[in-house]
């Protein structure tokens, strides 16, 4: 096969009979280091950060001469994109940038990001090899519930159904009951938006008396926040349709970094743009495949801003083996947790997604929650709040009673520490149009 120059890479490539998700593995990595080798030299020449950073390690765009020497790199974190706020990270004058797009972190400066016609082009194509990869195709009517604006959600994953040939209705976020009406009244078979949003259709559908497994609706392309197995179950459960798991992130390029295909067996990743390694958190050393560890990625053909080496802070791995779909792009695990969501209470390391797990497991549970931390004489105190059933709540004090004694037990034996944990009603919880913000952290240092 003939490689392609980075600069041909175009929407033309997306059609699906004829994506690279099944070139041979000799090819991809040569196209992966011919494309490497461009990126930092692209860098090299354009970005200050980049050059000085190489400089300190006396290295020069040459000195990349097998894919392994990537690793002599050194990391961009995100307090990189700060300091450089806004344009600093461009590598392309911003005649040549057709899209900004701003991610809004908890603290300081948010985070700009730009894009090309290329950059744009390129994550059109791989946003269609997503849907394509979860059995989607011209015909079907995909309703788009991810933010459209600064979230790189919305009109990034647009683009790509649009290119693929399926029907878009670009409803945002928002608006639970039109999204419902217009799901039954349009026959929408799929739908884009974060799990804990489709959560909250799911049960504003059955408040509505509307039944989502009666709807042409048959599947989910669910993102941009950590959910787990137990939360795909539920939604396929009560909603009838197949879930999928799509990764992405600003700072690369948006969604579709990563989705899965119909096996469910991790996400692929499409390694023709995005060049995956594993590093261990602490030391910076890459780790072996099946390991689990940081998720590092560089951008292979991004022109605007190229990234080396970013620290996502979100661990997962590489798994080994090929999948049995046929593709040749190496997975990823589901991400589960990020590395600086890890909470410590009282000198015990919890992660969000431990308590949504043993939740999940519980009978009479609802999978919304809400994690209240505060300080009471120098110690943390954490506090679960957890919906409740309608069925439950209604129910006798003693039901109640004995749910709470099972959910403390879980969460006991889960997290290793002792939490409080609040049953309240059904639907109580703030529900989030976007990703959800599961820990309320009310401790002052
Ligand atoms: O969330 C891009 C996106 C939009 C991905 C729509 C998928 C669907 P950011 O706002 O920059 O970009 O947030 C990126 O969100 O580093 C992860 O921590 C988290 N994240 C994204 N997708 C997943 C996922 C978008 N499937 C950050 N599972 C990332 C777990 C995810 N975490």
């Amino acid at each position: 096969m003939k490689m392609k120059s980075i600069l041909e890479t175009s929407a033309a490539d997306c059609h699906p009979a004829s994506v690279p998700d099944y070139i041979p593995l000799p090819e991809l990595r040569a196209l992966q280091l011919q494309r490497v080798q461009a990126v930092v030299a692209r860098a090299w020449d354009h970005v200050e950060l980049f050059r000085s950073r190489m400089d300190e390690r006396g290295l020069v765009p040459e000195d990349i001469r097998i894919l392994d020497d990537i690793a002599k790199l050194p990391f961009t974190v995100k307090s990189d994109l700060r300091a450089t706020y806004p344009f600093g990270l461009f590598a392309s004058p911003m005649k040549d940038v057709v899209r900004l797009h701003v991610s809004s972190g908890t603290t300081g400066k948010p985070i700009v990001v730009a894009y090309t016609s290329d950059d744009v082009n390129v994550w059109t194509s791989v946003i269609v090899r997503c849907f394509a990869g979860c059995g989607l195709h011209r015909g079907d009517i995909l309703q788009n519930a991810y933010g459209y604006g600064l979230f790189t959600g919305g009109l990034g994953t647009h683009y790509g159904a649009e290119a693929l040939g399926a029907t878009v209705v670009p409803t945002s976020g928002g608006n639970a009951d039109r999204q419902i009406m217009l799901l039954k009244d349009f026959g929408v078979t799929a739908i884009c938006c974060t799990p804990t949003y489709f959560l909250h259709l799911i049960d504003r559908a059955a408040e509505l008396g509307v039944d989502l497994k009666q709807l042409p609706l048959r599947a989910g392309v669910f993102g941009a926040e950590p959910w787990t197995e137990s939360m795909r179950k539920h939604i396929e459960n009560k909603s009838g349709i197949e879930a999928f798991d799509i990764y992405g992130l600003s700072e690369i390029i948006g969604p579709g970094v990563a989705c899965e295909c119909r096996r469910h067996q991790g996400l692929h990743i499409f390694e023709d743009h995005f060049y995956p390694e594993i590093i261990d958190p602490e030391s910076g050393k890459p780790l072996p495949d099946g390991t689990e560890g940081e998720l590092v990625l560089t951008t292979l053909s991004k022109h605007a801003m190229p990234m080396i080496r970013y620290r996502t802070r979100d661990i997962t791995m590489l798994l080994p083996g090929r999948c049995e779909c046929g593709r040749t792009l190496r997975r990823m695990g589901r991400i589960g947790r990020r590395s600086d969501d890890m909470l410590i209470i009282r000198g015990v390391n919890v992660f969000p997604s431990q308590v949504e797990t043993a939740l999940l497991q519980i009978e009479g549970t609802l999978p919304n929650y809400q994690i209240v931390l505060t300080r009471e004489q120098g110690l943390d105190q954490m506090e679960v709040r957890v919906e409740v059933t309608p069925h439950m709540f209604n129910d006798q004090i003693g039901a109640l009673q004995g749910l709470q004694a099972r959910i403390q037990s879980a969460l006991d034996h889960v997290l290793g520490i002792r939490v409080q944990v609040s049953l309240v009603e059904a639907y109580s919880l703030e529900r989030s149009q976007g990703k959800a913000k599961r820990v309320i952290d009310r401790r002052t240092s």
